[in-house]
């Protein structure tokens, strides 16, 4: 064979097995046989291996086994937003009315909910070459090699597009029952349901792990970066033409004309949900014109234009056995139902929330009473009623405590709200619960320092707040119950490690009043670093899309206020310096170096050199023959001058705003 022939006979093989994987994992409809598709793949990896340089990325040999040492942060080009909830039809109703009312009559799209995993894959000329776990919408993780593994992904398109698209990885409901059962008999953990047994699976740093699991994704939303011929004018058309493209989409997708065809889609899927073999937890139903939903925009959460309707959530009942009050981060008191365990929407059930007292006063809930719970998918339980049985009113009614279970000051109904507070801001309890959210998940992600750690280290005076943490030494934890020096050794490390956790993590810790992670978020990608933020007036914070006035002027107040601003001054000085996750680094600009004289009319120099550094090029302050480009702004010395005599080419400002095509930076 020639070498021209060992190439042919490679594409050919490879557009073979590609198509075979189509029809089999997207169209569930095998078209050859395993044994013709084993003998192909064999072929394939015998040719490769004798000629490793025409191993491209997208051969279907290239879907196995890598293993990594850690996910790496990837910044997503395009925001993935959350969908607003509707919980009944009435609101369904109502949400459809209001479009109607600002842009005429609208045909609607209804999509079954995938209860699945978010991810955005990123496709180039038709070549898969990323996938990214949604994360908080602005970062996610770059999970490529084990997204490689899961054959409804396609690694090349039907057609040479450039498009990001964005799915649901789900695991198979018998799969993820057959995966249990093996677990249970090699004594492995069980997972709790479908959705959490995929999220293990697409979590492994071993992506042959993950390669042996079943996994499969529904695409639902496309965003074209490069030119297509004729665009799709509706979702619709949009999700038809990523099927031609070879991506699998879920086939109980409908068109329907008005608000009360939606509500039976829901009504008819509330029902024939548990026949599929995959769980769904509700309906997204979007509007289908394109130019509709460019209008309608988003929200600092959620796109306007669509909406998911929540399955109605599983009830049971169950006997409460006790209220334990708990005191929250801000000191409000919360009351937890302490309940006879029950099985309810796969997961058992021993704790329930009853939100409030006026919540407790208003259902009448006393101990012992049979009550009814409820839990929707990620939803914590609630108790929802009690039952009117023969002893309910021989049981003494419940009566909210007057002082702090942890110190006994005495406790408060702060103006119009219907918590009661613990206003000693020393109180144990409240102090122990702001360093518990410190180290959670959610914010500084610290492992290793829980609950029962974090009380024994306040317990023996080791730790009075959330800086603290940060002056503990190894023989600290040394001295805690049960505490070797491995495990010393690796709280102490998780707690350095978290010193550079990024910025939207350490503005979640701080637990600002109405800032969650999603507004940390969006503060930490507009401001970038902490002194920036600090800086910020209440206008230019209220100026960002999704923040109020009153979630500006509270932000402000706290980076004013002297105790945080102190607060601030020692983090820094402990070396908790939070990163900015800058925009991923491309290749345009690579061996390039550039040099920045004079003043710039639409950005600073700092700006235009994390822009080049972020396109893989170099700064430097002094030209010399090494240097490709020097950008001139207004008011240029000697530097230019420099440049002309050695022949350096030399841009505008202008000039240089034109080879950054990219509007995304
Ligand atoms: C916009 C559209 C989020 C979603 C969306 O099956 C947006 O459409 C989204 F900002 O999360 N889980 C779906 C599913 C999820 C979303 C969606 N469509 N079918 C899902």
């Amino acid at each position: 064979m020639s070498n021209m022939g060992i190439l042919e006979q490679i594409n050919f093989l490879k557009d073979e097995i590609n198509k075979a994987n189509h029809q089999y994992y997207v169209e569930d409809n095998p078209s050859i046989s395993d044994f013709e598709y084993d003998r192909m793949f064999a072929e394939l990896k015998e040719l490769e291996a004798q000629n490793p340089l025409l191993i491209t990325s997208d051969s279907p040999t290239q879907r196995v086994g890598s293993i990594s040492e850690k996910f790496f942060p990837y910044k997503h080009k395009y925001r993935l937003y959350s969908l607003d909830n509707t919980y009944n039809y009435e609101d369904l109703e109502d949400w459809y009315n209001k479009i109607v009312q600002e842009y005429g009559a609208q045909e609607l799209v209804c999509e079954l909910k995938i209860d699945g995993l978010a991810i955005a894959l990123t496709y180039e000329n038709g070549i898969f070459v990323r996938g990214v776990t949604r994360g908080d919408g602005i970062t996610g993780e770059d999970i490529t090699n084990n997204l490689k593994t899961i054959k409804a992904i396609p690694l090349k398109l039907f057609k040479p597009v450039s498009v990001e698209v964005r799915g649901e990885i789900y695991m198979p409901k018998t799969s993820f029952e057959k995966l249990n059962e093996e677990n249970l008999q090699n004594g492995e953990k069980l997972f709790a349901n479908p959705r959490n047994a995929a999220a293990g699976s697409i979590r492994q740093l071993d992506s042959s792990i993950t390669a042996k699991r079943d996994l499969s994704m529904f695409c639902y939303t496309a965003i074209f970066t490069g030119e297509i011929e004729n665009p799709p004018k509706t979702h619709y058309e949009s999700i038809m033409y990523l099927k031609e493209l070879g991506f699998k989409i879920n086939p109980n997708i409908r068109l329907c004309k008005n608000a009360k065809e939606a509500v039976k889609y829901c009504q008819e899927w509330d029902e024939k949900r548990f026949n599929l073999n995959y769980a769904t937890d509700g309906v997204v139903i979007k509007v289908n014109n394109t130019a509709v939903q460019e209008e309608m925009g988003f929200t600092s959460r959620a796109p306007k234009w669509a909406t998911a309707f929540k399955f109605p959530p599983e009830e049971l009942t169950t006997k409460l056995i006790k209220i334990e009050e708990g005191v929250g981060k801000t000191g409000a008191i919360t009351p937890v139902a302490i309940l006879e365990p029950v099985q309810l929407g796969g997961s058992t059930v021993a704790r329930a929330s009853l939100h409030n007292f006026d919540e407790i006063k208003r259902l009448d809930v006393r101990i012992g009473d049979t009550v009814y719970i409820k839990k929707a998918a990620e939803i914590i339980p609630k108790v929802v009623k009690v039952i009117d049985d023969e002893e309910h009113f021989s049981r003494p009614k419940y009566n909210p405590p007057q002082k702090c279970p942890s110190c006994n000051s005495d406790l408060h109904f702060h103006d119009e709200e219907v918590n009661l507070y613990c206003d000693n801001p020393n109180c144990p309890a409240k102090v122990c619960a702001k360093i518990e959210y410190w180290v959670s998940k959610e914010a500084m992600d610290i492992d290793n320092v829980g609950p029962s750690v974090i009380e024994q280290l306040y317990n023996k005076g080791f730790i009075k707040n959330c800086v603290d943490l940060y002056k503990l030494t190894i023989q600290d934890f040394m001295q805690l119950d049960l505490v070797k020096e491995k495990s010393a050794f690796n709280m102490y490390n998780a707690i350095q490690e978290s010193k550079t956790r990024p910025l939207s993590r350490l503005l979640t810790a701080f637990s600002i009043r109405n800032v969650g992670k999603e507004t940390a978020g969006v503060l930490a990608n507009e401001f970038n670093t902490l002194e920036k933020l600090k800086n910020a007036s209440v206008d230019e914070l209220s100026c960002v899309d999704g923040i109020g006035d009153i979630i500006a002027k509270e932000i402000y107040d706290f980076f004013h206020d002297e105790e945080n601003l102190r607060m601030l001054e020692e983090l820094k000085s402990l070396g908790v310096e939070p990163v900015s996750v800058q925009a991923n680094i491309t290749d345009e600009f690579k061996g390039m170096t550039f040099v920045l004289t004079g003043t710039l009319q639409n950005m600073t120099r700092d700006e235009a050199s994390e822009i080049i550094k972020q396109k893989g090029g170099k700064t430097s302050s002094s030209v010399s023959k090494n240097t490709s480009y020097v950008i001139v702004g207004e008011n240029a010395g000697s530097k230019l001058d420099k440049a002309q005599k050695l022949g350096v080419i030399i841009l505008s400002e202008e000039d240089f705003l034109n080879m950054i095509k990219d509007k995304n930076l």
